[in-house]
């Protein structure tokens, strides 16, 4: 008993900052876990179209579906950078030539152009959308129909001069039901 106590008089100084510090550090992994559950359960709302590491995370990608004979189409998505650089570019299998385009009023006109790239910062979102930034998809190669989704790769070079390619994945339809304006074009499925 006496020996016991000696023990804990011994070990209680250090033992104690120790234990304080291990059940921080396994509070924090808890918070780390639970940060991750948050994440997954927001995937409900937004989908998310990337590789979880790529140094692009997308969300919400989706594309016009075309009728007969269209041969360019548009897609959308929310892209947010983890690093600092510039998306240079996009490819996909279902369009002879696929551009990144802005839309922009000019004077009275709504004009189209195609962008050499669009820079990003870490941390920050870049919404392609409707009226403004979008992937323009040329000469297709097959019908893009609403709910078979299909790949865009877009490529990223870091400010430090790495490159990637970032696959995404599109799904065709009516896009994200909020903010969207649907009903400005008529249902192309009904001719
Ligand atoms: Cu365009």
């Amino acid at each position: 008993m006496n020996l016991l106590k000696l023990k804990g008089n011994l070990f209680g100084p250090f033992v104690g900052p120790f234990f304080g510090l291990l059940l921080g550090v396994v509070v924090l992994g808890m918070a780390g876990c639970s940060k991750h559950e948050d994440q997954s359960a927001a995937k409900a709302v937004e989908v998310v179209s990337s590789p979880a590491d790529a140094a692009l995370k997308v969300v919400n990608a989706w594309a016009r579906p075309t009728v007969a004979e269209q041969m360019a189409t548009g897609a959308y998505m929310k892209i947010t950078s983890n690093k600092d650089g510039m998306i240079v570019g996009v490819t996909s299998p279902v369009a002879e030539v696929a551009e990144i385009h802005e839309m922009k009023m000019e004077g009275d006109v709504m004009r189209m152009r195609a962008l050499e790239s669009i820079p990003v910062k870490a941390g920050s979102t870049i919404e392609l959308a409707p009226g403004g930034y979008h992937v323009m998809l040329m000469g297709l190669n097959q019908a893009v129909n609403e709910g078979k989704a299909f790949e865009i790769k877009v490529q990223f070079v870091g400010s430090d001069g790495g490159k990637s390619e970032i696959p995404v994945s599109v799904i065709p339809g009516k896009g994200p039901a909020s903010g969207e304006k649907s009903g400005t074009h008529s249902d192309p499925h009904k001719h």
